[in-house]
Formats: structure tokens, C-alpha cells, sequence
């Protein structure tokens, strides 16, 4: 059973790529943040390239380096297990670290199968038993405007929520020249707009509205289907079509944008869209959430702001109104600056960091739980299983032209 060293919480993070890095930032800053029972330390970064990751380490403010994640589970000066790889790694990791008592949090998405998720929700429930704590890292709850928007629905302020809009938009390989790198092949991944972004949306509504998706009807497409693979070889070689002189390719296995509706047990009604090739939007997160007495519309690239329409004012007074949300009252920020102050994408995870701590001190259960993510685990599932049918698509007969 993991044991806190005298007022400190020793972590050990696997991954040092862009998660890496932004865990980090949140481990170095969450006790100069927060007032905490609990100091972290900082005590191991794990990856497989030696010379990378000990430079990570010096980066990013790590004590030591090592290549073997099964040592780094193993050590007994580590109370916490960081999951910060790619997907086809998490419950391998979270599973050994879970046995070893560590507590864990893993990166969204929790898994690449509903499979592997529930191996690791069994898990966790048997080590809270022990006083082990897990967590999945769906970040954006923790945007105070996010945090807010939940308070504001659960206070009831919109009435009964009748609609759902959510879009996540990215535009990183709309280049068919950019490499098939892990994001893009099943076996790494799992899915790929839909699990990688689409997962954040699904996850994020759920907690605003506190509705879960009972069904869905989706799409899924690949634009770009062959892309050169990266300059090292990742093993793909023997999959990858390379004719006489030219670049060798790889097949991409995943898709490149997820669009379903969604039914949610509240009664609301969803749409979704999770895509990678939205020319021009570099990380366009935007929910809308309508009611019979208000909405609420978060936008990512408008993060500290929050959209409140009061459908019980007076007529002449209706409109969107634009909530700052940089009042000592508003969840997580009396921490940072006086109002007006804006925070920032790095300040989620700090957020995160400071609830997952404050739970292991408290020993209480911090959210989104395993449990959480394995819904939305059977969310994603859903979806692309309505994808491969065609039981819900009806084709339009095409207009015959006379001409
Ligand atoms: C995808 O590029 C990505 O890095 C996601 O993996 C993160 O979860 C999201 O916060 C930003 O975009």
C-alpha cells in the first residue's frame, strides 16, 4: 500500500511528450498554487529513450530518469503513477502500479478498449479498499468556466436541459504529407479524432449536464487514408505499401472525424463532432447547453469567459451576457490573481493535480473516477459500432438530371 513520506507524495510519471510536459508544469506549481496537506515531489520520469528522457527530466524538473517503467512501478520512495503514453499502454501500466499500491492517474482516454477499461475500473475498486486512489485526466471539468457552467445547471438555472452542442475542432493533418505517427494507427491509439478529442466532449457534457449518453447514431470518416510513415521506423514497415523509389506509406486506421447525435437519460437531446480536419481551428472546444429557462456556451479559445442567456429576466434585458470568470468565488481561482487576471490551458491540469491530491490526503475519491471513464469508454465504443452499421442511414435517391 502506498504511504506518503512524511507530508510528501513522490510521483513517477511515464510519457514526456506534450502530456509530459503539461503534467509536469502542473506537479511543478500545484504546491506554490494551492495550500496542500501533501508537498509533491518530483521524483522520476520514465521513457523509453534514455538520452530523451533524461533531458526531459532536466526540462521539465524531474529528480532522475529511467527506461523501464516496471522498475519505476516497482520503486517503494514512489507513492503515485503518472500515465502519460499512448493509449495501448494505459491499463498495462495502471494495472502494475494499481497491484504495487500506487495510486494512478491515467490520461484520457482511459483505454483503447471497453475491455481494457474495465480491467482497470476492477482494479481500482480493489485497491480503494486499500486507500488507493485513481483518477482519469479529462482536464477541461477543470476550466473554472467549466466548473461554473456545472454549478449554474446543477443550481437550476437553466431548468430542464432539452439540447446538447458540442464540437471539438483541430486541423494538425489536414496535410497529407504529415507522418503516420501513434495517433493516427488503432493499435497505438484505439480510435483517432473520436477517442483523442471526441472522448473530452463526451466527458465534459456528461459533468456539465450530470446526463449520461444512453445511445447514439454516428459517422466516422478517414479523408487521407495512406500517409508517409515517420522518419524513424515505427514498425510499420511490413504493413506499409512501398512502391519502386517512392516514400514508403502506411495505412491510416483510424478516423479523422467522428459526428454522431446522442439521447442522454435527463431527457436531452446531443449532437457531436469531433474532427482533425477543420482547416483553421487549431483547438476549438465549444459546448452550448440549452434549457427551458437559459443556455450556457463555453468556448476554449474564450476560456475564462462563459455565455449566460436568462430566459427569467425581463424581456427588455434578455441577452447573452458574458461571465468573466475571474471572481475569488468562482471555482479554482482565488488561488491565482485578482479579478480580471485571465488564466490559461496550463492551469487545468494544475486544477487536476490539486483535486487528486487533496482527495489522497483527504482519502476520499476524486472525479472523473475509472467508473467515469469507462462510460465514456462505452460511449466511444458505441459510436463506432454505429458507424461500421448502416442500420440508421438513409440514403437521399439522387435527383436524375434530364439534361
Ligand atoms: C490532441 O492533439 C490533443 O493533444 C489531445 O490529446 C489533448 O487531450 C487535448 O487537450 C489537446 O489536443
Amino acid at each position: 500500500m502506498s504511504t506518503t513520506d512524511g507530508g510528501e507524495l513522490r510521483i513517477g510519471m511515464v510519457g514526456y511528450a506534450f502530456m509530459g510536459a503539461a503534467h509536469s508544469q502542473a506537479w511543478r506549481t500545484v504546491n506554490r498554487a494551492f495550500d496542500l496537506p501533501l508537498r509533491v515531489r518530483m521524483t522520476a520520469i520514465c521513457g523509453r529513450d534514455e538520452a530523451n528522457v533524461a533531458a526531459a527530466a532536466d526540462r521539465l524538473g524531474w529528480e532522475s530518469a529511467m527506461t523501464d517503467w516496471r522498475e519505476l512501478v516497482a520503486r517503494d520512495d514512489i507513492d503515485v503513477i503518472d500515465v502519460c503514453t499512448p493509449g495501448d499502454s494505459h491499463a498495462e501500466i495502471t494495472l502494475a502500479a494499481l497491484a504495487a499500491g500506487k495510486h494512478v492517474l491515467c490520461e484520457k482516454p482511459l483505454a483503447n478498449t471497453v475491455e481494457e477499461a474495465s480491467a482497470m475500473v476492477t482494479a481500482a475498486a480493489f485497491a480503494r479498499g486499500s486507500g488507493i486512489r485513481s483518477l482519469c485526466g479529462f482536464n477541461y471539468r477543470r476550466v473554472p468556466a467549466v466548473a461554473l457552467m456545472r454549478e449554474l445547471i446543477a443550481a437550476g438555472r437553466l431548468g430542464t436541459i432539452r439540447h446538447i452542442r458540442a464540437a471539438y475542432l483541430q486541423d494538425w493533418i489536414v496535410d497529407p504529407q504529415f507522418p503516420l505517427v501513434w495517433r493516427l494507427q488503432k493499435d497505438r491509439a484505439g480510435s483517432g479524432a473520436l477517442g483523442d478529442i471526441g472522448a473530452h466532449i463526451v466527458d465534459l457534457t456528461q459533468y456539465v449536464t450530470g446526463q449520461r449518453i444512453t445511445g447514439v447514431s454516428a459517422l466516422t470518416e478517414t479523408f487521407v487514408r495512406e500517409r508517409p510513415l515517420p522518419s524513424v521506423s515505427s514498425g510499420l514497415a511490413a504493413a506499409a505499401s512501398e512502391a519502386d523509389g517512392e516514400l514508403a506509406t502506411g495505412r491510416v486506421t483510424v478516423d479523422d472525424a467522428a459526428l454522431f447525435t446522442a439521447r442522454l437519460d435527463g431527457g436531452a437531446v446531443a449532437t457531436y463532432e469531433a474532427t482533425r480536419f477543420a482547416t483553421g481551428r487549431k483547438n476549438a472546444l465549444r459546448v452550448e447547453v440549452n434549457g427551458a429557462h437559459g443556455s450556457l456556451a463555453f468556448d476554449l479559445e474564450r476560456l475564462n469567459e462563459l455565455e449566460f442567456y436568462d430566459a427569467t429576466r425581463p424581456g427588455p434585458e434578455q441577452g447573452f451576457t458574458r461571465i468573466l470568470v475571474t471572481e475569488p468565488e468562482h471555482p479554482y481561482v482565488a488561488a491565482w490573481w485578482p479579478p480580471g487576471h485571465i488564466l490559461g490551458y496550463e492551469h487545468s491540469f494544475t486544477h487536476q493535480m490539486r483535486d487528486f491530491v487533496q482527495a489522497i490526503a483527504d482519502g476520499t475519491d476524486p472525479a472523473p473516477s475509472f467508473e467515469d471513464a469507462l462510460q465514456v469508454q462505452r460511449v466511444l465504443d458505441a459510436v463506432l459500432r454505429s458507424a461500421g452499421s448502416d442500420s440508421a442511414w438513409t440514403g437521399v435517391d439522387p435527383v436524375l438530371t434530364t439534361a
